[in-house]
């Protein structure tokens, strides 16, 4: 797809040439999605939340993780404080894949990769298996555009067995390390990252595929997938074509493995050892991140290359309770959860390197140490990024994100909808059946089996404006807005083709009561 130069030759209908003329056409740009398993918003020292005069704010977590390379890319480009995933990996990830919301594509769960995981009322016709060969995904589409398309890393985009298990089945070029499941069976390369061979007797059955070569070694998972990374840039590189990088971290994601090239940072912390050892799987991640920024810089590639770097759900730091202001501290909540720390996660947009007459950089520009507070979420990554390497969504594909581009930029996009809809009808997980739905400065969230997780109601109400840390549930207080925003949240559900719980007897489908 690099066309150096394109010679125009403008013919007239005598026939001769009336004019000739040369215009130089860029490459098309190289894109990385570095996307980090369980990482939350606040599982960083880059501080993405802000105060009342719309500066960034630090937190006691800022303080206590050390992502020194997350600040370099956050003072490169801008970040979003705002950003939404689903509560759970797989949804996010075929979300970005399809740039649909998982109400549509009805991942709606993480996918179990040996057993229909719906759950005792879950709906039997949401998508366990996941993506499939004949799928629209952002890969293929780059793919079939000119893109060597690589994935490194976690899939978990179909289970075992099935089509969406490996990547190479969804338009990538290149797969190490994707496979059916979530969890790596171990961070080690001493063991082997699960894998049958030295002291390791049986492989286990998420034992991390491909990365043989750091079998037996010291080289920890985290870093083994960056040089993996890396040399596939540089393969591309030599290549001569524009890479698309899916680099899919398993960390930060259990087992919490402690990298002990960071565990001293964290010794005297006070935090328990399982927090500790989150620590430097957030450290490791970091690492590989500046390794990734300096070899494309090496390259003499950066600044035709755009990062994206986010995480797949809200944050699973073991730091307290799932429901309670602990884990992702000051928001409430925990991946899983129905609250805002389930599914806010961090999002930065950055050129590699900074250069403001490159011709793509021109097209896509982006401040330097910008903070984007409109909201934004994972399924508007699919437009975006076919729109930048002129890529034309297939008709008929449905596409329920909307183009970064205005927010990138760092201005307030006033077209778009400031909504968001997260579709949960399954258990058992940290919150079970549940639906929220955003609205504005409104937050709604409805519980089809009222519990106490749901303080016995159907019903929960926030004003996230003014109470972003869901402290005071209006549902009771507010009956006119909550009967509103649930009517919305009605409509969204149907306008996505939404699936939903069954009763006890299992036969009929629960969908929500107006209040
Ligand atoms: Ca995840």
């Amino acid at each position: 797809m690099r066309r150096c130069c394109l010679v125009l030759a403008l013919v007239t209908a005598c026939g001769f040439v009336a004019h000739t003329a040369t215009f130089a056409v860029e490459p098309s740009p190289n894109v990385v999605l570095f996307l980090v398993d369980d990482m939350g918003v606040m599982d960083t020292s880059v501080p993405f939340l802000t105060d009342d005069a719309g500066q960034a704010k630090r937190y006691p977590l800022n303080d206590f993780y050390r992502t020194p390379h997350m600040e370099r890319l956050a003072a490169r480009g801008i970040r979003f404080n705002n950003f939404c995933a689903m509560s759970v990996c797989s949804p996010t990830r075929v979300s970005i894949m399809t740039g649909q919301n998982a109400t549509r594509h009805r991942v709606t769960n993480w996918i179990s990769p040996d057993q229909d995981n719906a759950g005792p009322q879950g709906p039997p016709s949401w998508n366990w298996k996941g993506l499939r060969k004949s799928d629209v995904t952002l890969a293929r589409l780059l793919q079939a555009s000119g893109y060597h398309t690589i994935h490194v890393g976690k899939g978990h985009f179909g289970p075992r067995g099935a089509e969406g298990a490996d990547p190479l089945n969804l338009g990538f070029d290149v797969n190490v390390g994707g496979a059916s499941f979530g969890a790596p069976a171990s961070y080690y390369g001493t063991a082997n990252y699960g894998n049958a061979g030295g002291s390791q007797k049986k492989t286990a059955s998420h034992a991390v595929p491909h990365l043989e070569k750091y079998h037996g070694t010291d080289t920890f998972l985290t870093d083994a997938l960056t040089q993996e990374a890396n040399a596939q840039i540089s393969a591309a590189v030599k290549g001569g074509k524009p890479f698309f990088l899916n680099f899919a971290h398993y960390a930060v994601h259990a087992p919490f493995n402690s990298d002990p090239r960071f565990a001293a940072h964290y010794k005297n912390s006070g935090k328990s050892p399982q927090a500790q050892a989150f620590a430097t799987l957030i450290e490791g991640m970091d690492k590989s991140l500046g390794d990734l920024l300096d070899h494309v810089e090496s390259l003499g590639v950066a600044d035709n290359t755009l990062i994206f770097f986010l995480g797949d759900n809200g944050s699973d730091a073991p730091l307290g309770h799932q429901h309670e202001v602990a884990c992702a501290a000051p928001l409430r909540g925990r991946k899983g959860a129905h609250y805002e720390g389930g599914m806010r996660v961090p999002f930065i947009a950055a050129w590699a390197k900074a250069s403001a007459d490159h011709a793509a950089q021109k097209r896509l520009p982006i401040p330097a140490g910008a903070i984007q507070s409109q909201q934004a979420a994972v399924y508007d990554l699919f437009p975006t990024i076919l729109a930048l390497a002129n890529v034309p969504a297939p008709a008929g594909h449905v596409v329920d994100g909307a183009k970064l581009d205005t927010l990138l930029a760092g201005r307030r996009d006033t077209t778009r909808d400031e909504l968001f809809l997260m579709h949960y009808p399954h258990s058992p997980h940290r919150s079970d059946y549940f639906t929220v739905y955003r609205s504005g400065p409104w937050k709604v969230i409805y519980h089809y089996f009222p519990s106490k997780a749901s303080e016995d109601s159907h019903y929960q109400l926030f004003h996230l404006a003014d109470d972003p840390f869901e402290q005071r549930n209006l549902a009771s207080s507010h009956p006119d807005e909550l009967r509103r925003l649930m009517q919305e949240l009605i409509a969204a559900l149907q306008r996505h083709d939404a699936v939903y719980p069954l009763d006890k007897k299992g036969g009929t489908m629960v969908k929500p009561k107006l209040p």
